[in-house]
């Protein structure tokens, strides 16, 4: 679902990270309009059992659900396919051959060692129709495996990375690259790694995303190619919101004190 979201024309798909393990948040979030939204363990205590059911809330309300996933293991990431993600962020993806190790786990055999599971959700508990083969072509075609370049190194190799058959996609993470250049977030200095990054990925034919923060962010990257844009996270949001709504009835109180 995802897959074909970004291939599909017009205006990037919009999504924002979710952090809160809330079916009410959830279902708040779901009816919000989000394209997408990516259920965060890397840097969120989710727990499986939280991401297995924000997964099935985002999907059943046409909310395709991506996991990034917390490092460059199988275990938990195959049990989040299995669930029916859309698609795994797999985070600091430094170099090409890191690239091909990570995906090719989560790539059927031959191309990889992905292990069956078409008892799972993903493969409708085993009444999927199209049967095992349906469960293997979706887990090839439909699944999103998206690497995260977020360092250094992984924009110097990115060339080499885009080029792994087993990366789908992928995502240009201004934070850590911040960190990583050594260069405040913001600064000429990301804003133009982030800039090359996603004209290599243009220019490779794989579709990339990135996070923006403000209108005009968004229209830039946007118009530099980006086909997914995450803005901001649940926890902001809703931080956001009581800040202002406390902002306002101080405003309000000390109006009518004057
Ligand atoms: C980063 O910017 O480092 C991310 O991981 C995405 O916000
Ligand atoms: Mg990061």
């Amino acid at each position: 679902m995802f897959q074909q979201l970004l291939k599909s024309a017009g205006p990037p798909v919009v999504g924002t990270f979710v952090k809160i393990p809330s079916l009410e948040i959830a279902e708040i979030i779901g009816a919000a309009g989000f394209d997408f939204v990516v259920i965060d363990t890397e840097h969120a205590l989710l727990s499986v059992r939280d991401v297995y059911s924000l997964v099935v809330v985002y999907s059943r309300m046409g909310v395709a659900p991506l996991v990034r996933i917390t490092d460059h293991g199988y275990g938990d990431a195959q049990r989040y396919l299995d669930a029916g993600a859309a698609g795994v962020l797999v985070p600091h993806v430094s170099n090409a051959a890191q690239a091909e190790a990570v995906m090719r786990q989560f790539l059927f055999p031959p191309a990889g060692t992905r292990g069956m599971g078409f008892a799972a959700r993903a493969g409708l508990w085993g009444g999927l129709d199209g049967g095992t083969a349906e469960y293997v072509r979706a887990g090839h075609e439909d699944v999103a495996r998206i690497a995260m370049i977020e360092e250094r190194e992984a924009v110097e190799d990115l060339d080499a990375i885009l080029a792994v058959s087993g990366v789908d996609a992928v995502f240009i993470g201004p934070g850590d690259l911040s960190l990583s250049l050594g260069a405040p977030g913001g600064s000429p200095v990301v804003h133009d790694a982030v800039t090359r990054s996603i004209g290599a990925a243009v220019r490779a034919g794989v579709p990339v995303g990135t996070v923006v923060q403000g209108d005009d962010q968004l229209r830039l990257r946007t118009e530099q190619g980006c086909r997914f844009i995450l803005v901001g996270n649940d926890t902001g949001m809703i931080s956001g919101a009581a800040r202002r709504a406390v902002g306002q009835a101080r405003e309000a109180l000390s109006a009518g004190i004057r």
